[in-house]
């Protein structure tokens, strides 16, 4: 098994987004791949956030293996063709428990703690601690969309997480400016990626999908 490598993960980011801004949902599933086998990596505490995160990825994987493929090569696409056919769940659970755009969606909130969490790690200076970098980002973003008993194992999972440098060399991108470096890379691809996939949901109003 390749261990996790942040540049892998950077990769697949950068080939998420098409010439005319689209996004290719085979990247961002790989991108996220790539993020599992990091949480992973940092020990069973993370098992029932990794286990959550990797049956979203299979639900999409499912969808671009499927009968339908072609209509899930982009998010675009996959909403469009979701919503023309009324394969999605709208205002209550229903007959699409596990819709695409419903799937996503849950995906897309979490890449914005991403974003958080990665800004605040490429600024923070040698004596901060990630576990509060992580809770910062998370009451800023995905928290809000989770009940109070995830948001109660999140922050002790949290409490955890390895320092630092620990923390960096599991990126396995060499030296902390480096890291740096490449976190300065990462963090505007990651952004420009939620930002297309969250105004094309505000504009379809599938932003609250149950
Ligand atoms: C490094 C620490 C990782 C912390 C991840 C923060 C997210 C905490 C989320 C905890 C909730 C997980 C339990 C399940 C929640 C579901 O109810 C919820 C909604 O889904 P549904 O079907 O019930 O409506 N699911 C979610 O909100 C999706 C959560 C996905 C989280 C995926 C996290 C993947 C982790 C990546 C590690 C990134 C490490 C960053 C640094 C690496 C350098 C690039």
């Amino acid at each position: 098994l390749a261990s996790f490598s942040l540049q892998e993960v950077l990769d697949a980011f950068k080939l998420c987004l098409s010439e005319n801004k689209e996004v290719y949902l085979e990247h961002y599933v790989s991108g996220w791949r790539g993020l599992v086998k990091f949480l992973n990596s940092l020990g069973s505490v993370f098992g029932f956030i990794s286990k959550d995160a990797v049956g979203k990825i299979k639900i999409l994987e499912g969808y671009l293996e499927g009968d339908n493929s072609s209509q899930y090569a982009t998010v675009q696409l996959m909403v469009k063709y979701e919503l023309d056919n009324q394969l999605v769940d709208l205002t209550k659970r229903g007959n699409h428990p596990e819709s695409g755009c419903r799937t996503l969606l849950r995906l897309h909130r979490a890449l914005r703690w991403l974003e958080l969490f990665l800004e605040r790690l490429r600024v923070s200076g040698q004596d901060e601690k990630t576990s509060v970098m992580c809770a910062d980002a998370y009451d800023q973003s995905l928290s809000q969309h989770h009940p109070w008993v995830v948001r109660k194992a999140a922050g002790l999972a949290f409490c955890v997480l390895p320092g630092r440098e620990a923390f960096f060399q599991v990126m396995n991108v060499g030296s902390a400016e480096q890291v740096v470096s490449v976190l300065g890379e990462a963090v505007p691809l990651i952004s420009e990626v939620y930002q297309i996939t969250e105004t094309l949901y505000a504009e379809q109003q599938l932003l609250q999908l149950p």
